[in-house]
């Protein structure tokens, strides 16, 4: 089933950043209505961990370049 989510993510420096990190999670299956905060260093969203798993989250974020923590 789906649950939100919230994971922080370091390294945003700019709205760009937030773009940036955005377009990465909603390229990932099942994953919906991400909202990136630059202020909190944070994103939310919705997904079903069937289907994506936080490890492939976590793969997405460093591939653009950023890090993500408390992933539990
Ligand atoms: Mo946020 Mo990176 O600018 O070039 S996208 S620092």
């Amino acid at each position: 089933s789906r649950e939100d989510k919230i994971i922080n993510v370091q390294g945003m420096t700019c709205e760009h950043c937030v773009k940036h990190v955005t377009k990465a999670l909603e390229k990932l299956p099942s994953v919906e209505r991400v909202q990136v905060s630059l202020e909190n260093s944070q994103a939310t969203f919705n997904y079903n961990p069937s289907q994506v798993t936080l490890a492939d989250i976590r793969a997405v974020i460093e591939d653009a370049g950023y890090s993500m923590d408390n992933a539990e």
